[in-house]
């Protein structure tokens, strides 16, 4: 198992649309455990392939509460079969992103088909954290963040900040350039 470095938006590698995975094999096995890994240090609830610079459609995912049993989800090629009329709004966040939130609007539960780690056929129905989660790690693999989803105004401030953030890192006081 290996950390994978996440990417920081902006960035042009997370506006691109991944490509389908033709099998679930070991090397995508390990692609599944590696951002999984990665998403549980991060902390996240969930990782999408293309976050880590690989534009396959593969996203993990693991909305189990602190108190019980991990519950890891891992799928390639998810499909949204079916969504409710009903909306829901949730925040938010993206470890892309970090420390940015918003309230997002999405359908409140999906029914996703996808090959688990075993290249099996699956679906699955998910709402509340699950279906939220799942539905943004999948328009991660169309090129699109939660930001997307917002008016442009507040979509721009938080692209604008994370711009500032990224320079300030990289001046010789900021946080990456002492670490290099
Ligand atoms: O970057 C990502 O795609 C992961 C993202 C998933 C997500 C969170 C909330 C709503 C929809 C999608 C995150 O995990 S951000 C971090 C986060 O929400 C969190 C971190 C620690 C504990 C619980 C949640
Ligand atoms: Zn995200």
């Amino acid at each position: 198992m290996a950390l994978l470095p996440i990417i920081i938006a902006p960035d042009p590698r997370l506006k691109q649309i991944a490509a389908p995975v033709a099998r679930v094999d070991d090397r995508i096995r390990q692609l599944m455990d590696d951002l999984l890994e990665t998403m549980y240090q991060a902390p996240g609830v969930g990782l999408a392939a293309p976050q880590v610079g690989v534009l396959e459609r593969v996203i993990v995912v693991d909305a189990s509460a602190k108190d019980e049993d991990r519950a890891p989800l891992r799928m390639a090629n998810p499909e949204l079969i079916q969504a409710s009329d009903e909306d829901v709004q949730y925040e938010e966040g993206c470890l892309s992103l970090p420390e940015h939130y918003a309230e997002v609007v999405r359908p409140a539960w999906v029914r996703v088909r996808y090959l688990d780690h075993e290249n099996e056929i699956r679906e699955l129905d998910a709402e509340g954290l699950l279906g939220t989660c799942i539905q943004h790690e999948m328009d991660h693999l169309e090129g699109i963040l939660f930001v997307d989803h917002l008016s442009a105004l507040k979509r721009n401030m938080i692209l604008r900040k994370l711009i500032k953030t990224k320079k300030a890192d990289k001046t010789p006081t900021g946080a990456s350039a002492a670490a290099e």
